[in-house]
């Protein structure tokens, strides 16, 4: 992370990274996308089922080792938690080094990825505005101190085709990680005052903490809009994907067994 990049991220609580993959890249995730959420329809109410700490019930599926909530349905979400067990084309974005300079630059205890998901939205669905609030979100804090950065939980999202703010933009409220207060607003990000969305291109990445206030705009097009969110924060903290909420991180032994030390060391508390 360079010195504008640092500036901007404690400015704004974002940044956004172009170019982060590169074309063969970026086919490559999209076409093991496409493959999960075509496996996660097919599946998603069939048992075993899982009910999250957080609400709502997951079908787990054991041979691919993911959780999946949602459906394809006009406004609404197909998420699809713990992906890298079900698709090896996933592991470039394992300790994938541009990614890692910049989670060393804004989490100062040894960082660990703690969240993975695919969000697949389809049309008429929005994500509803959370985080903002220094006092509310202390799980999630942003915090400055004699080192610098000090984050709990960041994330990165990896687009994998363009996505304009009428394709359901993910979006921001800028500079929202250091209020105070309670945001009064509400869960509509397509009403929320300062609300912004971030337009991208396909290959391009998208940095921010858990605790800006942030959320995905309508998506009023005939594009169903993918997005890979991989979440990281200090070691002790455990799996933030909502299916498997502050459990160990649910990493299959074929998977660890595929992945060097490096990359194990980032599912290891
Ligand atoms: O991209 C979206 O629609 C919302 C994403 C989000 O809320 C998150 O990654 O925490």
């Amino acid at each position: 992370m360079n010195d504008i990049e640092r500036y901007e991220f404690d400015r704004q609580g974002y940044i956004i990274i172009e170019q982060m993959l590169n074309p063969p890249e970026v086919d490559s995730l999209a076409t093991a996308v496409d493959n999960l959420e075509t496996h996660a329809l097919a599946h998603v109410n069939q048992p075993p089922r899982k009910k999250s700490a957080w609400g709502p019930e997951y079908h787990h599926n054991v041979d691919r080792g993911y959780y999946t909530q949602g459906s394809n349905e006009a406004g609404r979400t197909l998420m699809i938690e713990d992906f890298w067990n079900a698709d090896a084309r996933f592991d470039l974005l394992v300790n994938h080094a541009r990614t890692m300079a910049c989670i060393h630059a804004i989490v100062q205890d040894r960082p660990t990825v703690n969240n993975s998901e695919l969000r697949i939205r389809y049309n008429g669905n929005q994500s509803g505005t959370h985080g903002g609030t220094r006092m509310a979100g202390r799980k999630y804090r942003y915090e400055f101190n004699q080192n610098g950065i000090d984050c709990m939980m960041v994330r990165m999202i990896y687009f994998v085709h363009d996505v304009t703010n009428e394709q359901g933009a993910f979006c921001v409220v800028p500079g929202t990680h250091k209020t105070n207060l309670p945001c009064p607003y509400g869960h509509n990000p397509d009403e929320e005052p300062g609300m912004i969305g971030l337009e991208m291109k396909a290959g391009d990445a998208i940095l921010f903490t858990e605790n800006l206030r942030h959320g995905g705009v309508t998506n009023r097009s005939d594009q169903v809009r993918k997005t890979i969110h991989v979440g990281y924060g200090p070691h002790w903290m455990m799996s933030q994907n909502i299916a498997t909420m502050d459990e160990p991180p649910y990493i299959t032994e074929p998977t660890m067994k595929r992945w060097d030390e490096a990359q194990r060391a980032l599912f290891q508390a």
